[in-house]
C-alpha cells in the first residue's frame, strides 16, 4: 500500500491491514453519502426551478421515506461499529503465549526490558511473527506508546500498567512516537521497533549479559526481606505467592479479585488497598522505595512463581505455533 501511496504508513504487524481495511471502508461509506447528498441537492435543484407556470405544491411528510431514511443509514452506520469494535477486542486481548516486554516512560525517553534481561532505551528489538505483550507504565507523567507501522496507540500511565500486544510481520524499522504531550521534549520522545527475522533477533538477544528479570526479581525478593514473609512453605507471615498470579483472591471485604499484573503491582506499593482474607495488615507499603524498574522485576518474579517448577519460569514464551491465531486479511 505504502508503495503506491507515500503518505501511508508501512504495514507492518499483523492488525495493519485489518485497521486499514476498516479505514478504506469508513472513507468509502462517507464518499458515497457525501455524494448522494451533493447528488440530490443539485438534480432537485435544478429540476424544481422556478418556472413560469409552475406551482409550489405543499407536501405534508411522508411516513415511508422518514423511516427508510432513518433506518437504512443506521444499519449502514452500525457496520463501523461492530467492525470497529471487532478490532478493538482483538487489539486489547494479547494472546496466551506472547512474549512480555516491560516498557517505562519517563520524560523523555522509553526504557525497555526484556523478559531474558536484555534492556534497552528508545529502542524495541522484537522477532516476526511473535506476539509480544507489552506491560507499560510511567514514572511520571501520561505518555503515549504509538507505533503507527502497527496500528497501535496506548497511553502509558503513572501508577497502574497498561498493556498492548502485536505480532510483527516485516523485518525493518519502525518509528515508536510518545503521543500524548509530555513536556518540553515530547516531540524528541521517539524511537525505533527493530523488527528481526527470528534467527537474527536469537543472535541478538544471545548478546544480553544481564540476569532475566525475573532472576532479578529474585534477589530484589529476598534483598527488600519479602521473603521472610512470603515462604513457599505457607508458614510465613503473609501468603505463600506460588500460583497467584492469574488467579483468584478472596479479600478481607469478602471480594474476590483476579491477581492480575496491576493487583500484583497494587499489592506491593500499597498493600492495604486490598487486604487477603485470613492476613493481617502487616505488610510494609513500598511506594517510593522500589523504583519501576525493581517494581518491574518483582512482578516478573511473582508471576513466574505461577508457573510449573521447571526453573526456566518466563523462558518459555519461545515462538509456538498458533493456529488459533486468525489468519489476517491482506489488503496489499
Ligand atoms: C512483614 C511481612 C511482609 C513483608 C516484608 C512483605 N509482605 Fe507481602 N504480604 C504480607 C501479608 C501479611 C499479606 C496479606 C495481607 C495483604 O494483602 O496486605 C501480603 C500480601 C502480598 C501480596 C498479595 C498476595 C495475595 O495472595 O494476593 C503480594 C503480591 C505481596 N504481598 C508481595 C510482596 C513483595 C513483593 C514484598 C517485598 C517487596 C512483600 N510482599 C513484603 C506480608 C509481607
Ligand atoms: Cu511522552
Amino acid at each position: 500500500m505504502s508503495k503506491y501511496l507515500p503518505l501511508w504508513p508501512d504495514q507492518a504487524s499483523t492488525m495493519a491491514s485489518q485497521v486499514d481495511a476498516l479505514y478504506i471502508y469508513l472513507l468509502f461509506i462517507a464518499g458515497v453519502m457525501t455524494a448522494l447528498i451533493f447528488i440530490a441537492v443539485a438534480v432537485l435543484a435544478i429540476k424544481y426551478r422556478r418556472q413560469p407556470g409552475r406551482e409550489a405544491v405543499q407536501i405534508e411528510g411522508s411516513l415511508p421515506l422518514e423511516i427508510s431514511w432513518s433506518v437504512i443509514p443506521f444499519f449502514v452506520m452500525l457496520t463501523f461499529f461492530i467492525w470497529g469494535g471487532v478490532i478493538y477486542f482483538k487489539e486489547r486481548t494479547p494472546p496466551a503465549d506472547s512474549t512480555e516486554v516491560y516498557v517505562v516512560a519517563k520524560q523523555w525517553m522509553w526504557k525497555i526490558e526484556h523478559m531474558e534481561g536484555q534492556r534497552e532505551i528508545n529502542e524495541l528489538h522484537v522477532p516476526t511473527g511473535q506476539d509480544v505483550k507489552l506491560i507499560m507504565t510511567s514514572q511520571d507523567v501520561i505518555h503515549s506508546f504509538f507505533v503507527p507501522a502497527f496500528r497501535l496507540k496506548q497511553d502509558v500511565l503513572p501508577g497502574r500498567y497498561t498493556t498492548l500486544w502485536f505480532k510483527a510481520t516485516k523485518p525493518g524499522r519502525y518509528h515508536l512516537f510518545c503521543a500524548e504531550y509530555c513536556g518540553t521534549n515530547h516531540s524528541g520522545m521517539g524511537g525505533d521497533i527493530i523488527v528481526m527475522d527470528p534467527q537474527d533477533y536469537a543472535m541478538w538477544a544471545a548478546g544480553g549479559t544481564s540476569a532475566p528479570l525475573q532472576e532479578t526479581g529474585k534477589e530484589l525478593f529476598a534483598a527488600f526481606g519479602c521473603s521472610t514473609c512470603h515462604r513457599s512453605d505457607a508458614e510465613g507471615r503473609g501468603p505463600s505467592l506460588q500460583g497467584v498470579y492469574n488467579s483468584p483472591v478472596v479479600l478481607e471485604d469478602g471480594r474476590t479479585v483476579t491477581a492480575d499484573e496491576n493487583y500484583v503491582r497494587e499489592s506491593i506499593l500499597d498493600p492495604t488497598a486490598k487486604i487477603v482474607k485470613g492476613f493481617k495488615p502487616v505488610m510494609p507499603a513500598f511506594q517510593g522505595i522500589v523504583s519501576e524498574e525493581q517494581l518491574n522485576a518483582l512482578v516478573a518474579y511473582v508471576k513466574s512463581l505461577a508457573q510449573p517448577p521447571t526453573g526456566t519460569a518466563g523462558l518459555q514464551n519461545q515462538p509456538a505455533a498458533s493456529p488459533a491465531q486468525p489468519q489476517n486479511m491482506q489488503v496489499q
